[in-house]
């Protein structure tokens, strides 16, 4: 971690909770970075998640206010603080499955009342904490601890979902691309209304266990094969299976 960014750390925290490969630390750094960048002050900040390995990008590692909270319920205690205290600028960021699965209605309603947050989801296509089980972003075929023959279902669009629901700012990026990532992160923390940003992050040790991606190689490079900017699209070229579509979702 470069040293103006320690000043955003606690110096107690001394391990990662995050295995190798993952890339959950590498999103809990831009998130930093933006911050830093937009000359916000983490004094006026408060961060909530929920539970999972992703919940714990900000708690206990930011050194500023965290709520660490129940699994599916980021949103609402987000929302209560907000309400409280709307001269905070709040940012929820935890998991696929915390905030689109067990707390997908949360989410939803969020975006449709248009409050104040700041909603980053790290998305690793799995419930990575509990031992890879399927979420409603796990794409159509992929093997999981409850779908080891294929995942029959396609999953959720997570941007077009909160977009459709009334979000004011919605962008998928990838923690394999880290400025593009940074940019959509700094302009949703620059909107002044419900904003989502979903960031692709592999997952070797489980996403990638069950899908013959278990090195943290193998797993960033499929991930970065998937990925296309919506602006880099060619007619002409087919796109690969299970897709994933990044850039602003601002045409809804
Ligand atoms: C009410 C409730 N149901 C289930 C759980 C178990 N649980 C904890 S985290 C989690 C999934 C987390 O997945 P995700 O949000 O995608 O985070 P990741 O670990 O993949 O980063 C589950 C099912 C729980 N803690 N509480
Ligand atoms: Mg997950």
């Amino acid at each position: 971690m470069p040293r103006d960014l320690q000043q955003f750390l606690r110096e107690e925290v001394k391990s990662t909770p995050f295995c190798p490969g993952c890339g959950h630390g590498i999103l809990l750094g831009l998130i930093l970075r933006s911050i830093e960048g937009l000359g916000l002050d983490m004094k006026d900040m408060l961060f909530v998640s929920g539970i999972g390995c992703a919940a714990w990008i900000p708690s206990p590692h930011y050194r500023a206010d965290t709520l660490h909270t129940l699994h599916g319920r980021a949103v609402a205690f987000a929302t209560g603080a907000k309400l409280v205290n709307p001269n905070l600028k709040v940012m929820v960021i935890s998991g696929d499955g915390d905030l689109s699965s067990i707390g997908g209605n949360h989410l939803i309603h969020a975006a449709r009342r248009g409050i104040d947050l700041t909603v980053i989801c790290a998305n690793n296509m799995i419930y990575g904490m509990t031992g890879g089980q399927a979420a409603s972003t796990t794409p159509a075929g992929s093997r999981s601890s409850t779908t080891p023959e294929g995942n029959p279902y396609p999953p959720f669009d997570l941007c077009k979902l909160v977009k459709a629901a009334g979000a004011a700012y919605a962008a998928r990026g990838t923690v394999t691309r880290p400025y593009e990532l940074m940019a959509y992160i700094s302009k949703a923390l620059e909107t002044a209304a419900f904003s989502f940003v979903e960031v692709m992050s592999p997952c070797p040790t489980q996403y990638g266990k069950w899908n013959e991606l278990d090195t943290p190689a193998s797993c960033f490079d499929e991930l970065s094969r998937v990925c296309r900017s919506r602006t880099e699209i060619d007619p002409e070229v087919p796109l690969p299976e299970n897709v994933v579509i990044l850039g602003e979702f601002d045409d809804q």
